[in-house]
């Protein structure tokens, strides 16, 4: 069901499995055009000379209806053979290519090297997948999230899959946002918003990159729309990934403090988990039920985040 026609033009910034679920409630509710995801592609990376960008592709295959939700990566009813034959040969199999799979990064790299850009080639395959809502990568320029470890420096995917995030995080950089411009639409997206949401993706690993990026953090501070993160903690732990080992590892408490702080100077409220205990985040909140594990989650976790920007008003900007 959508909302009535006073539906909220909204701005949802997102990356990860977490993210992808909620951005799929808010298309339940919101109508298409004015639903638009910007995602974080500091995941991406040339893998056997191919360019993957994972969050996008989760986000592509969420809202398309294709995702293996066990998995929370790549498509259901995969079939493995590439790999099969690859590993024959002795090629690298830390990274897993569904033969679905590889066809997004198969058509997105000889795009990219025909002069297509990242934003084009999602636009492309949204439209091929009858996807409504805006997928806008959060640039086209190279951003990589790099994390220091007791293992030495690792790319996201090296640290997430490779070493399964068992080395012990002492930094995070995302290498290239500094220089890095937005990506086409996403400024103006966000200027033209009536409510921003930030999902419940790792602040430090999937929305970090997005902040990072200059010309974002400066639409972010500008944007006449309230803007509510939603927690990615549920009951003092994190849900998904290792966002809680992350934290104890940056001396960060797990705790909606935390992530406010986290998200300070940019939200004007915190949904929280009403598992989590009523502590004053030190921002305006509300509590949800935030688990998602079924469709209706994901519809009642994003109805309450569009109720507390609602509830936040448009702040005039001065
Ligand atoms: N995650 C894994 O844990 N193991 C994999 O082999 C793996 C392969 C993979 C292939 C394509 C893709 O789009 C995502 C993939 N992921 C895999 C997930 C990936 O690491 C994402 O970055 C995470 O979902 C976090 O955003």
């Amino acid at each position: 069901m959508t909302m009535p026609p006073a539906a909220p033009r909204t701005v949802v910034l997102t990356g990860g499995v977490g993210g992808a679920k909620l951005v799929l409630g808010l298309a339940q509710l919101l109508p298409p055009e004015k639903l638009t995801a910007i995602v974080n592609t500091g995941d991406d990376f040339i893998h056997l000379g191919l360019a993957i960008s994972p969050d996008i592709d989760t986000l592509l295959y969420t809202l398309a209806g294709k995702a293996n939700a066990a998995q929370g990566w790549g498509r259901e009813g995969e079939s493995w053979s590439f790999m099969s034959a690859l590993r024959g040969l002795g090629g690298p199999d830390w990274f897993q290519l569904g033969d679905g799979d590889l066809a997004l990064h198969v058509l997105r790299t000889a795009a990219l090297a025909a002069g297509r850009t990242l934003s084009q080639i999602t636009a492309d395959f949204a439209r091929a997948w009858n996807i409504g809502p805006a997928i806008l990568p959060m640039t086209g320029a190279r951003v990589a999230t790099m994390l220091a470890t007791d293992a030495g420096e690792l790319d996201f995917q090296h640290y997430f899959v490779a070493r399964r995030c068992a080395p012990v995080v002492r930094a995070i950089r995302f290498a290239g946002a500094a220089e890095a411009s937005p990506g086409p639409g996403v400024r103006a997206a966000i200027a033209q918003a009536e409510a921003i949401i930030i999902a419940p993706s790792n602040p430090y690993l999937s929305i970090g990159p997005i902040l990072a990026i200059p010309g974002i953090a400066a639409a972010l501070a500008a944007a006449r729309a309230p803007i509510v993160a939603v927690s990615p903690i549920v009951g003092g732990q994190a849900v998904k990934g290792p966002t809680a080992k992350l934290m104890a590892e940056l001396g960060v408490p797990v705790s909606n403090a935390a992530i406010a702080a986290q998200y300070r100077p940019f939200i004007s409220a915190l949904l929280c988990d009403t598992r989590d205990p009523p502590a004053d985040p030190g921002i305006a909140h509300a509590a949800a039920d935030t688990l998602m594990h079924t469709l209706e989650d994901r519809v009642r976790v994003a109805r309450a985040a569009l109720a507390l920007a609602a509830s936040l008003g448009k702040s005039p900007r001065p």
